[in-house]
């Protein structure tokens, strides 16, 4: 059987990243794959004046599986749209440390389910008056019930003891309210235990005693900037790989964006992108194939070569290879 995989790189360094995780996939020889590329991002809006151009929007849909790269500033316009392509309601991003890196906290190992679809991130935004502006934060009691029970059922097949529910309910108490209420009675259902946590005292936790947490279902906002927080424990945000899981189709990405400080220097670190091509792999029920692909990067970024985001002086295409010689 041969998977039809969108490929869609965007901008800065996703047009880096993004062939290395293809090479990756293309290096395993028991799944066939057809790659079709579509554009997005900044310079296809410069060339056609849409960020996300409707041919891209169907490549993604007909796929099996997309894997898409980074979004510099038309982020709004390509990689939320995409998701909603893709139907995808939870956004997967474990955060873990690594055997052999300089990490702050060696012992991290937390996978962020963030809700995917509302929030701040609804793009309900406007200009009351000169200097006033306002955004509509959206939470609904499906949302928070599908991110919810999709978090606990992670934890449980991916045996994980603790989830914490993160919220911020005491001051946004008709919106986190809900989110709390509503992922409270998903656990009591299930006779789940689980921990609540306040967003802003969870990010000074994270950084201090990281192993006490397992799995942390957040509300959008809060899982972007807790799992970036979390990327800064474990060396970087060359580090994390995502999943944007939908009933029917899935989307696979760094955590990471464009980079363009570093873009076009062939130094950006592929790990994040082949990590997330190995999460598309056990998507499509390749976990054999998936574990191969991860403890490949485990055992690249244990001896290196590495690049110069984790203190060594290798390129994209070396780790790359690299990473293809110990599959
Ligand atoms: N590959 C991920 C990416 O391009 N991230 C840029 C970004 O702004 N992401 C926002 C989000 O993940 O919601």
């Amino acid at each position: 059987m041969t998977h039809e995989i969108a490929v869609i790189p965007g901008d800065g360094i996703g047009q880096e990243v993004t062939p290395a995780a293809v090479k990756v996939l293309e290096a395993i020889e028991t799944v066939d794959f057809e790659f079709v590329e579509g554009e997005a991002g900044d310079a296809v809006k410069d060339e056609t004046g849409e960020a996300l151009p409707q041919e891209t929007r169907e490549i993604a849909a007909d796929a099996d599986a997309t894997l898409f790269g980074a979004a510099g500033e038309t982020a709004a316009d390509v990689i939320l749209p995409l998701r909603d392509v893709v139907g995808s309601f939870a956004n997967v991003r474990p955060a873990r440390s690594y055997p052999g890196l300089d990490a702050v906290q060696p012992d991290t190992d937390i996978v962020f389910i963030r809700e995917n679809t509302e929030g701040v991130y609804t793009g309900i935004e406007s200009e009351i008056t000169e200097g006033v502006r306002t955004l509509t934060r959206v939470i609904t009691a499906e949302a928070s019930r599908d991110i919810a029970e999709y978090g606990f059922d992670y934890a449980k097949q991916n045996g994980y003891e603790d989830v914490t529910i993160a919220h911020k309910a005491n001051v946004m108490r008709q919106t986190d309210g809900l989110f709390l209420e509503t992922a409270e009675a998903v656990a009591e259902d299930r006779g789940a235990d689980y921990d609540t946590a306040l967003m802003d005292a969870l990010a000074m936790h994270l950084v201090m005693t990281p192993e006490e947490y397992d799995v942390i279902v957040c509300p959008n906002l809060a899982g972007d900037m807790l799992s970036d927080l979390s990327a800064g424990l474990v060396g970087g945000l060359g580090l994390l790989p995502s999943a944007n899981i939908g009933e029917e189709n899935a989307l696979f990405e760094p955590v990471h964006g464009s980079a363009p400080d570093i873009a076009g220097k062939g130094v950006a670190n592929p790990s994040a992108m082949i990590l997330s091509a190995a999460m598309l792999l056990e998507h499509l029920g390749y976990d054999e194939e998936g574990d191969q692909v991860r403890t490949a990067v485990e055992s690249v970024l244990e001896s290196g070569p590495r690049t110069p985001d984790l203190g060594g002086d290798a390129g994209t295409t070396a780790v790359t290879d690299a990473v293809i010689d110990e599959l």
